[in-house]
């Protein structure tokens, strides 16, 4: 059997220790899950899951992702980072089901004229829900191809009524100890915090999810209420949101604040600018088998055509 070096198997993590364990957990995956499974589900018409959780009602179909092939459920919602129920890629499907989603409440304030706070089953009423079928990036070049199910970001900011003063608008996790037990460690500042610029928040690919695979998101993948940004690494798109916040300056994000050398708060996805422990040019598809050959990683993951616009003039490997 061809037995690849353990790096070419699996990238770095984000926080790179163990790549041996990792090792083992992928492999222990991969065994489980069959090595090359890949979703047959016909990019184009509504992506359902196997029916175990709860399916959302009246999704309306997009083109979205029209031609992407989806990543299977299994991966989708077994290879996870939330680091909030543990560090390996294992944890959260193994140990997020004490995470108590209703009821749930978002708080919205900072730089707005309608400050308040929305609940999750609200959420759910007022804003349609579509389908939308992404590739979501991982900075350790790694992807999957999920079809979320979402709405505009935008839609929901607009009903707050942000400022002119607004700039930036920041997300927060919830903290709780007893329903996120990997919060006892201090691996990450708590809460996980990240950030948009005002005219990438309101850009309509950035989509707040309330679930993939046609049904509710499940509490691995961040229910009740995750960000998607599909063209920036995957630690921007924040999971179980409680706190929306619009603010002038731009906010200090776990990730850009913990190594700055190493993440960016803006978080696009660039061929050209590598990660200083990895390349950026290429990546796996999870789920396509470990011996499928990279893809090379395009510009803003592939939709430079919708977002390219919103950095024009800035130098992208200085703002990273
Ligand atoms: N609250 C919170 N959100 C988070 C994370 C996390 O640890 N905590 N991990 C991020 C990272 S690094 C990635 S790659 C994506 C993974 O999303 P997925 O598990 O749904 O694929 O979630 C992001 N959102
Ligand atoms: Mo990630």
């Amino acid at each position: 059997m061809l037995i690849k070096k353990p790096a070419d198997i699996m990238p770095s993590d984000i926080t790179d220790p163990g790549v041996y364990a990792r090792r083992r957990e992928f492999l222990k995956a991969a065994a489980a899950l069959g090595i090359g499974a890949v979703a047959s589900g016909p990019a184009g018409a509504l992506v359902k899951a196997a029916g175990q959780g709860t399916p959302i009602p009246g999704i309306i179909e997009t083109r979205y992702g029209d031609g992407l092939e989806p990543t299977a459920f299994e991966y989708v919602t077994g290879y996870n980072n939330f680091y909030e129920f543990g560090t390996d890629k294992g944890d959260p499907a193994e140990h997020a089901h004490t995470l108590k989603t209703r009821p749930w409440h978002i708080v919205v304030d900072g730089e707005c004229e309608a400050p308040g706070e929305i609940g999750i089953e609200d959420v759910l009423t007022d804003f349609p829900a579509e389908e939308r079928i992404y590739r979501l990036r991982c900075v350790e070049a790694w992807a999957m191809v999920v079809p979320w199910v979402g709405f505009p970001l935008g839609d929901l900011l607009k009903r707050f009524k942000p400022t002119s003063k607004a700039q930036y608008v920041v997300f927060e996790t919830l903290v709780d100890e007893e329903q996120m037990p990997g919060q006892r460690r201090a691996v990450l500042d708590w809460p996980y915090r990240e950030g948009l610029r005002m005219d990438e928040a309101m850009h309509p690919l950035a989509i707040l999810a309330t679930g993939l695979y046609g049904e509710l998101l499940p509490n691995q993948n961040g229910a009740p209420l995750r960000l998607v940004v599909p063209w920036k690494y995957g630690f921007k798109s924040i999971k179980s949101i409680v706190r929306i916040s619009f603010t002038r300056t731009i906010p200090e994000t776990t990730w850009w604040r913990r190594a700055p050398g190493e993440y960016g708060f803006y978080a696009n996805v660039n061929p050209q600018v590598d990660h200083p422990r990895w390349s950026q040019a290429s990546h796996r598809v999870i789920g396509e088998g470990l011996f499928s050959s990279k893809h090379p990683t395009l510009m803003f993951n592939g939709y430079a055509e919708q977002v390219a616009d919103l950095y024009r003039g800035m130098d992208l490997k200085k703002f990273f």
